[in-house]
């Protein structure tokens, strides 16, 4: 049988090309900190790693952008992320980086072993090359014209106006950014790693995993399909002067560099190794050490990565999930030594204000700001944070919404609670905790321990927003409580009962501030200090939290909009296209079109395709495939059985390889919000005429 002896915890490497903003904290932090701080306060043996991942031509797109070198980003960046991390009390063990030595061997090891027990394959392929700048071109270096939609600013991985997933090969007319030349195809190779070969195994593990450990419906149905479309070799290189070089002594390894997909997980194993490094060298200087790990060895970290005993779960957003799920755990099991994730709870993506969260238009609250914005709240946005995690779909950060929370359930229930115990407990006892030798209120406490299990439960099963509704669920139970029982009219007339009162509120107030520990630390230490347990004596009652003001909210919102450059010129476009009404056409023009009512009876994720569903749609006289690009806007299981407007004569088309035969209509709000056009109770079949 399996037991867990500890726990190894990571949380996603952020690239060192810009600061945190909220989508980071929601997506997988937040998280990944509040199962550590549980894990924690069970007295379970956890390390939590993290670090700056400083690779890959995020870090040298940026680079240009600046007219600087990667290096001089990522260390500007890798401090500035650092100190968000610290200042939201996200308790790494370790934030580490990418560009120490210690992770250059440990991922060039990788690469040795790899190579050795031949994992690897060398395919030789053709790659655009500048000759002026004398380079090979990565994806994102490379703009064109679309093949699909016509957006002469398409990318060599993808077109942002459609949402294609391109190869740089399908642009037409591709140009180098470097020097806007037009790029030669040039012969160059490449160590694949054979994932097709190890389809069967990785596929084996998942399906066992993922159902003893139960993982969550929207991580399994992305492996899936990743699975059900056949794994293929994924190079493991590129011909970059930014990355690690592959090992000198690998012949054909000049100019090759490890792709930034391989180097960056391994940064949670370097990071791990540097831990026990600074533990035992006692050079404890970074600031967040959470315990010290006695007698600690230069191998243990071995002991996090290679003993079946240890549990690894990686927290991670759900653009990650295949780099986590397949590619990192076929190279630990290819590499034989390391155990393999037991979980992946990712998340799914915060929204902002209607739209999405966007660093290159801006469109983003940033950690830093907020944090000068709103100094001492980081527990404000961090319940706000939680209370709308996208932990199995979507959500949203509006700031009406962060008023309404801060002032109505944080300031009103969980505040107020406290600062209700702790005025009391001075008018009535100057401060002195009041001593009492029983009381008569069991019955509250058996109540909130059955909240406190539920809790855990929840923590457990990585149910966040469900753990923080418990944890304000104590604090509506202990202002019931002070309601029911009005010490403040006791005290004149049963003193000996109001002191009995004031006593269980103290102590539920102790609870509360146990109970928020994982989820608001920050919060829960104000509590602690509060009511300085130890001393007898209670501090002067002070507010937890304050109000939120309108002021507030409408200057940051003004902000969003305001910082917002003006968009691109295809956007624009859309815009007009929008408000303006089409050019007349005329009644056989319309009727061309052969538009019917059908219901939507499958649907599943089309891999590698962040935007397309795969529908099966009944139209009445047959049913067929259509491929939809709206995968961003709906699961596919919230919408089987919906009924809508299919164009059933559109020319078929091919979308990632699968025959596409007609065309769901939408509405679009201005926002970019979808819904589906639908006749209520109308059988599928039917025209719309
Ligand atoms: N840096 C991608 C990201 O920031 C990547 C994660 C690495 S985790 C090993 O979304
Ligand atoms: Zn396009």
């Amino acid at each position: 049988m399996f037991i867990t002896k500890r726990y190894t915890v990571t949380a996603a490497l952020p690239y060192a090309n810009g600061p945190l903003h909220i989508g980071h904290l929601a997506g997988a932090y937040i998280a990944a900190d509040i199962y550590v701080r549980f894990l924690r306060s069970q007295g379970k043996d956890v390390i939590f790693v993290c670090g700056s991942d400083e690779h890959g031509a995020a870090i040298t797109i940026k680079a240009k952008k600046e007219n600087t070198t990667p290096r001089t980003i990522v260390d500007k960046y890798h401090a500035i992320i650092r100190d968000s991390f610290e200042k939201f009390g996200i308790a790494f063990d370790i934030y580490h980086r990418t560009s120490e030595p210690i992770h250059y061997e440990t991922s060039q090891e990788f690469f040795r072993v790899l190579n050795e027990k031949k994992a690897f394959e060398i395919i030789e392929s053709e790659q655009y090359f500048d000759e002026a700048a004398q380079q090979f071109l990565a994806d994102r270096y490379i703009v064109g014209t679309c093949p699909k939609c016509g957006n002469e600013n398409a990318y060599g991985d993808q077109c942002e106006r459609c949402g294609s997933s391109l190869n740089p090969t399908d642009l037409i007319n591709p140009k180098s950014t470097l020097t806007n030349s037009s790029p030669i195809l040039k012969k160059t190779k490449h160590w694949f790693l054979k994932l097709d070969a190890q389809q069967e195994e990785i596929k084996n593990w998942l399906e066992q995993t993922s159902s003893a450990n139960i993982w969550k419906a929207h991580v399994v149905g992305q492996c899936k399909s990743w699975l059900n479309d056949g794994l293929r070799p994924r190079s493991m290189t590129r011909d970059l002067d930014w990355g690690i070089p592959v090992p000198p002594e690998i012949e054909g390894s000049e100019g090759k560099v490890l792709y930034v997909w391989l180097d960056a997980p391994i940064g949670y194993i370097s990071a791990t190794k540097q831990l026990f490094l600074e533990k035992v060298n006692q050079q404890n200087n970074f600031s967040y050490n959470y315990r010290n790990f006695e007698n600690a060895n230069v191998d243990d970290w071995k002991k996090y990565w290679q003993d079946d005993e240890t549990e690894l779960i990686h927290f991670i957003g759900k653009d990650n999930i295949v780099f986590h799920c397949i590619t990192f755990p076929a190279i630990l099991k290819a590499h034989e030594n390391y155990i393999l994730p037991s979980n992946v709870p990712a998340n799914e993506f915060m929204n902002l204000e209607g739209d999405k969260i966007s660093t290159s238009r801006n469109w983003a609250v940033w950690l830093h700001e907020y944090l000068e914005e709103f100094p001492g709240k980081e527990d404000e946005l961090r319940y706000c944070l939680i209370a709308n995690m996208p932990e199995n779909k979507d959500a949203e950060f509006t700031w009406q919404d962060f008023q309404n929370r801060v002032n109505n359930e944080l300031a009103a229930n969980l505040g107020n609670f406290i600062n209700r115990v702790a005025v009391l407990t001075h008018k009535f006892y100057d401060g002195e905790i009041p001593s009492i030798e029983q009381h008569n209120f069991a019955s509250i406490f058996d109540e909130i321990n059955e909240i406190k299990i539920k809790q855990e439960t929840a923590i457990t099963n990585f149910r966040f927003k469900e753990a923080l509704q418990l944890a304000l669920q104590i604090s509506s139970v202990g202002n019931k409580f002070l309601g029911d029982n009005e010490p403040w009219k006791l005290i004149k007339t049963d003193a000996t009962k109001a002191k009995e009162i004031m006593a269980v509120a103290i102590q539920i107030s102790n609870i509360i501030a146990d109970s928020i520990l994982p989820l608001l630390p920050k919060t829960a230490e104000k509590i602690n200090k509060q009511f300085n347990q130890f001393s007898g004596k209670i501090n002067p009652a002070q507010i937890l939290f304050e109000k939120i003001t309108d002021e507030q909210v409408a200057f940051q919102v003004e902000k969003l909009h305001k910082n917002k450059p003006a968009q691109n010129e295809n956007a624009t476009e859309e815009k007009s296209a929008f408000e303006k009404v089409k050019p007349e056409i005329t009644y056989d023009d319309f009727s061309k079109l052969d538009i019917r009512t059908g219901k939507i009876i499958e649907a599943e994720r089309v891999p590698k395709a962040d935007k397309l569903l795969k529908l099966f749609v009944d139209i009445g006289i047959e049913k067929r495939t259509i491929v939809s690009g709206i995968a961003e806007h709906f699961t596919p299981e919230e919408i089987i059985g919906k009924n809508v407007s299919v164009l059933v004569n559109l020319a078929p088309r091919k979308l990632r390889g699968i025959e596409s035969n007609g065309m769901i209509l939408m509405a679009e709000d201005a926002s970019g919000k979808l819904y589906f056009v639908n006749a209520d109770d109308v059988d599928a079949g039917n025209t719309i005429r």
